[in-house]
């Protein structure tokens, strides 16, 4: 049997060359797998669970399909769609697994997680990320008109585009020391996150143990495949 993990797709009306070719990874793989595990920003953005469109309604369908058939699929928050709500995972029959959640894989002692909170150097987005994710912030925002929430997040897209245009290689990237610090501190095997959009397998000197981070789906579908035999990092083309 296999796990498979994905990240950072950015679904939206957009890009429905990319809903399509994740229906297709539902209906041809994840649908054979034991679990299927969605490591954050499976949407470009998420202001409201009572805001449907096209890709929304098509992701609903479908992963709906996947999990009545037995498949059980597990949901993280990413930084742009931390608003996904409980009406919507019920819709998808997924359930909600908080960052930095520990899972035996196959024996493995794992840590799943979006990846953002591993980006300490990045002082601004980390201060940013405490404030939207205050509760009472969000019960707020979620209150607005759907108008008022599209300006705002559009807003706050265009400043973190102009923004990050001007961070450093090393700042959009996880610290070294914090993935150390973890590893140590839990004792891992594996970690597996995305967001940062560099697919690779990380190995650590004289260990086994390994960060896996998993690549966004603009270009490819990057796909991590686990099971008993090993692991896998999949990036075929769209
Ligand atoms: O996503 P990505 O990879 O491009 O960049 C991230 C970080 N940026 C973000 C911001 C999101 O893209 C915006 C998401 C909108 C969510 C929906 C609305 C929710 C509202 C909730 C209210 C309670 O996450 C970026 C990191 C990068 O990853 C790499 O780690 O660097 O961080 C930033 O860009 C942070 C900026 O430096 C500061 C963000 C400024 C926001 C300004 C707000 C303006 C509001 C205007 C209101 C009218
Ligand atoms: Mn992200």
């Amino acid at each position: 049997m296999v796990s498979y993990f994905i990240a950072d797709l950015h679904l939206s009306d957009k890009r429905l060359d990319i809903v399509k070719a994740f229906v297709r990874f539902l209906q041809e793989q994840a649908i054979h797998a034991d679990a299927l595990y969605i490591l954050g920003d499976l949407f470009d953005v998420w202001v409201g669970d009572d805001i449907k469109n096209q890709t929304s309604n098509i992701v609903a369908t479908e992963l709906k399909q996947l999990t009545d058939s037995g498949v059980c699929c597990y949901f993280i928050y990413g930084n742009r769609d931390f608003l996904l709500g409980s009406s919507f995972l019920k819709r998808c029959g997924m359930q909600r697994i908080q960052d930095q959640t520990i899972i035996n894989l196959y024996g493995r002692k794992t840590m799943l997680l979006h990846g953002d909170i591993l980006c300490t150097l990045d002082e601004n987005y980390q201060k940013f990320r405490k404030t939207v994710h205050k509760k009472w912030l969000q019960w707020l925002f979620l209150h607005l008109p759907k108008s008022i929430r599209f300006h705002i997040a559009a807003k706050m897209r265009t400043k973190s585009q102009a923004d990050n245009s001007q961070k450093a290689d090393s700042i959009m990237d996880v610290t070294p020391d914090e993935v150390v610090k973890k590893f140590q501190q839990y004792q891992l095997d594996w970690m597996i996150h995305g967001h940062t959009h560099r697919p690779a397998i990380h190995s650590f000197p004289h260990s086994t143990q390994q960060r896996i981070v998993l690549g966004d789906w603009y270009e490819q579908r990057s796909i991590l495949c686990v099971s008993e035999c090993g692991i896998e990092l999949q990036g075929d083309k769209l």
